[in-house]
């Protein structure tokens, strides 16, 4: 076909058109009805193989991209995929990624939550706590000092009262009575004391009001300001929303469960990345995900965080080399992208980013990669995303983890220097000039080589039915039946040659029987008249004799044959209907019972009724005991007449005369009956012969199905490889 001339998408469309042609072309209808038979079931065949590629195609055209380079990161969770794809964005101010940096700003602005605006916030509220505490110690002061004063007044008047009333036990009657108007001077005393104390308790309360008035204001200060920090600290939760770091995972499984795509725009290159679910997923939503995601990739980085080459798998579980040679067989380029995990920056100080073990680790992974891959396959290249992301992350909540891991690595390195050694510098370059350079021609190469290769899969499982299961089939079958006709050739012969031994045995007891009964006449003494009477009667007698049990003989050689027919026929059909079975086993094992094996052998009743009439209709036709015709052998009898004179003067000699005749006349008559027995035998037996032919033939039949089938199958692959390679050609263009 010329898909040369296909517009870009309508490949497809061609392709089922193109599979439907070559598919319908090779069955054609035949008047063999065997044949017919072969043409239906391998018919079936390829309409299966046809709904297959079909369906196939149409997934294909529905996730097919003809417009946009697109690169699908594809691997296990964890990996680092969703990391690199954020650095990405960030770095080639990704549409979307802008916006949200924007909201970012906004939100961030709006709300205070800068840097400044929170080390303010905390800046205050330290600064009211600490003030408050200083209050507290100033008012403990405070209480403590008029403490002490108090304490020493009331000393002083307790001492004072205590001299008093040591005074007052002396006093004489009248000075008792005079101490009713005049006060001693210790009274006085004790009276300005007393005065003194609560004058300072009035001065100590007017001492802490201020201060306890300025505490209390840092300490509803501080409520407050704790008030904002809390709703400051929730803003800072939806502002983490939309910092940088967004897409990377946090760890848990399956994180990524869809397919996101992100259009990129580098200096006039267009190009779009592809965010694929971890593949050791195995809902079957995240498998239809990858595998549209891979559909649609015009080139695939393969991201892993181990420098190993992928685990092969068991007979029972796909390893991950399996997982990614079914995935990405079809794709024209193919990377291992090495994300190294990196905790520390101090390790990006390294000559190199990979170790020397690690890079002998890539290049096994390499090779591995490429015997799966083949050709598609290019090659490592190693980056660490984590900290490149974290050097051009600047929408970073401040105070968070990523915040502070950021600074810190920007203590050690500027953020050109992280790009530089983190090989991130590098894999933009190869991606936005290598790898989406010359991209129209690369998209067309890339979806015409999917389209092959879904072609060239179901070709090779349809050239695996053909070779695998048909085609060994019609060349066991084939000897099989060619064993089994030189089994019937063989059957037939020693037929034939057991029918002539058993007539002359026949013939030679005739000649034996009419011998003795002759014998014994002779022995009588009889003249040669009427020797020639009881050899005549003798011959008659056991002629009848040999008529009568010829057919019997024949009858029991042809039922012994017919027995032997039959049973080479059956082990042939057991043994064919065993061969069919067991590759009928294997073709289901291998395809999921998709596609039956059909060889019809019992080739209906035909087999079975050509085999009855066979060895038993052939005595109708025959009649051995016709064969032997006697009245020309009578009547060719010979008697020399010359010895019958002499036999006048010597009974003796007459009898052994007779007895000699007898011999010569028997011996002749018996050589006649074989040959015409031989005869009989040689005129009926093309007869026989000719229905052993039919029998050959249909026992071929099976054999001749599996043949037409697998020519069949053989066509449509050789087709079906054309249809490929002309597939590949045009995508080169
Ligand atoms: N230490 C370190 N962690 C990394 C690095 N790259 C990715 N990670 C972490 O690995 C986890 C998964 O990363 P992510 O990009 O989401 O992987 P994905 O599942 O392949 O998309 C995240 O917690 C990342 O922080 C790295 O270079 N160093
Ligand atoms: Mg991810």
């Amino acid at each position: 076909m010329s898909v040369e001339a296909v517009t870009p998408g309508g490949v497809y469309q061609k392709i089922s058109l193109e599979v439907d042609r070559i598919l319908q072309n090779l069955t054609q209808t035949t008047t063999d009805p065997a044949l017919q038979q072969a043409n239906e079931n391998a018919r079936q065949q390829l309409d299966a193989f046809r709904q297959k590629l079909n369906d196939n195609i149409e997934s294909l055209q529905k996730n097919a991209e003809w417009n946009t380079f697109t690169i699908a990161f594809y691997g296990e969770t964890n990996a680092g995929k969703s990391t690199i794809i954020e650095t990405l964005r960030i770095l080639l101010n990704e549409q979307s990624k802008r916006s949200r940096q924007q909201a970012f700003r906004e939100f961030q602005k709006q709300h205070q939550l800068s840097e400044d605006d929170i080390e303010t916030l905390q800046n205050a509220l330290n600064e009211n706590e600490k003030r408050a505490k200083e209050l507290a110690v100033a008012i403990e002061t405070i209480n403590h000092d008029f403490l002490e004063r108090e304490k020493a007044f009331q000393t002083q008047i307790e001492s004072i009262t205590a001299l008093i009333a040591a005074q007052r036990q002396h006093f004489s009657l009248w000075r008792k009575f005079l101490n009713l108007w005049l006060k001693t001077p210790e009274q006085k005393e004790k009276e300005s004391q007393i005065v003194l104390k609560q004058a300072l308790v009035h001065e100590k309360a007017h001492a802490l009001k201020s201060i306890e008035s300025q505490k209390s204001e840092c300490e509803s200060n501080v409520s407050s300001l704790r008030q904002l920090q809390a709703a400051q600290k929730s803003k800072l939760d939806e502002l983490s929303l939309l910092a940088d770091g967004e897409i990377i995972g946090t760890g848990v499984s399956d994180f990524t469960m869809d397919t996101t795509l992100y259009p990129f725009e580098s200096g006039t290159q267009q190009f779009a990345l592809l965010d694929v679910p971890g593949i050791e997923g195995k809902e079957s939503k995240v498998l239809s995900q990858i595998q549209h995601a891979v559909e649609k990739a015009h080139a695939v980085f393969y991201v892993t965080s181990k420098p190993t080459a992928p685990q092969k798998g068991d007979d029972k579980t796909p390893g991950t080399l399996e997982k990614i040679k079914a995935h990405l067989n079809a794709q024209t380029e193919v990377w291992t992208l090495f994300n190294k995990r990196i905790t520390n920056p101090v390790q990006l100080n390294r000559p190199t980013l990979v170790s020397d073990d690690e890079q002998l680790s890539l290049d096994d992974l390499n090779k591995k990669m490429s015997e799966q891959l083949g050709d598609n396959y290019r090659d490592t290249w190693s980056v660490s995303a984590m900290p490149a992301f974290l050097s051009v992350a600047d929408h970073l909540v401040p105070g968070s983890e990523n915040a502070k891991k950021r600074t810190k690595l920007l203590e050690k390195l500027n953020s050109e220097e992280v790009l530089e050694k983190t090989g991130l510098k590098g894999f933009l370059s190869l991606l936005t000039q290598q790898l989406v350079s010359d991209s129209k021609a690369k998209i067309t190469r890339s979806n015409f080589n999917k389209a092959r290769a879904t072609v060239e899969d179901v070709t090779s499982e349809l050239s695996y039915l053909q070779k695998e299961s048909y085609g060994k089939l019609a060349k066991q079958l084939h000897n099989d039946t060619i064993n089994a006709q030189q089994l019937l050739d063989i059957s037939l012969k020693s037929l034939k040659t057991r029918l002539i031994n058993q007539g002359e045995d026949a013939v030679d007891a005739f000649k034996s029987r009419a011998r003795k009964q002759i014998y014994s006449e002779i022995e009588d003494d009889i003249s040669n008249d009427r020797f020639k009477d009881e050899l005549k009667s003798a011959i008659e007698q056991q002629h009848a004799t040999l008529s009568d049990t010829l057919p019997g003989i024949f009858r029991n050689e042809l039922d012994k044959f017919k027995g032997e027919t039959e049973e080479i026929v059956e082990r042939f059909q057991e043994h064919a209907k065993d061969i069919l079975a067991t590759y009928s086993k294997l073709q289901e094992r291998k395809f999921d019972n998709q596609f039956e094996l059909k060889i019809d052998i019992d080739n209906g009743l035909k087999l079975t009724s050509l085999l009855a009439t066979l060895a038993g209709g052939a005595l109708l036709w025959w009649n051995p005991a016709g064969w032997l015709i006697l009245g020309p052998a009578l009547a060719g009898m010979v008697f020399a007449v010359y010895k019958a004179v002499r036999s006048f003067f010597s009974s003796s000699y007459k009898i052994s005369q007779q007895k000699q005749s007898s011999d010569d006349n028997l011996n002749k008559i018996a050589r006649n009956m074989k040959s015409s027995i031989e005869e009989g035998i040689e005129k009926v037996f093309p007869e026989l012969e000719e229905k052993v032919v039919q029998l050959k033939s249909m026992l071929e039949e099976p054999a001749r199905q599996a043949k037409q089938i697998n020519t069949i199958l053989t066509s449509a692959t050789q087709n079906l490889r054309h249809l490929s390679l002309s597939l590949e050609t045009a995508g080169d263009k």
